[in-house]
């Protein structure tokens, strides 16, 4: 599955404003996970996974920055190839838990930037990230 090329101009410009609140972006889209699906947090038990702290916010940022090597890249499986390697050998995490971080990605997308997450912006990310996932979880086979 690839993006159409509007899909691409849509992801690439909002990338423009997300990568510049990467952090906050990232943070909160964890808060959110850990909130609302819980069992997510069996994968950090070496986490303080308290709103706000610093491992949370430097572990948000780092998802977002991989998601815009994602977004730069042509060639997405490349770009994730050595994340792919280490959620599917190292932390093992269930396939399951890339949909609920997906769309905790998306809530948090549609918060903070309304006015561009149109009905064709939604779609078009969460194919993106339906991608990204299929990426990173293509190994487990
Ligand atoms: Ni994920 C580490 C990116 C989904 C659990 N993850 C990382 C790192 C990046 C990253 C970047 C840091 C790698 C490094 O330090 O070399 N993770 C992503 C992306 C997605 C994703 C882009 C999906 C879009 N990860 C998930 C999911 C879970 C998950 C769904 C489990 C719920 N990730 C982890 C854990 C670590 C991790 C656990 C190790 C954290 C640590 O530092 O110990």
């Amino acid at each position: 599955m690839s993006l159409t090329k509007t899909e691409r101009t849509i992801i690439v410009s909002m990338w423009a404003k997300i990568s510049t609140q990467a952090d906050t972006i990232g943070t909160e889209t964890l808060e959110r996970l850990f909130l609302s699906y819980p069992q997510t947090k069996t994968y950090f038990p070496h986490f303080d996974l308290h709103p706000g702290s610093a491992q949370l916010r430097a572990h948000g940022s780092k998802v977002v920055a991989a998601v815009g090597d994602a977004v730069k890249s042509i060639d997405i499986g490349a770009a994730l190839s050595k994340l792919s390697e280490l959620h599917a050998y190292i932390l093992r995490v269930d396939p399951v838990n890339f949909k609920l971080l997906s769309h905790c990605l998306l809530v948090t997308l549609a918060a903070r930037f309304p006015a561009d997450f149109t009905a064709e912006a939604h779609a078009a990310w969460d194919k993106f990230l339906s991608v990204v996932s299929s990426v990173l979880t293509e190994k487990y086979r």
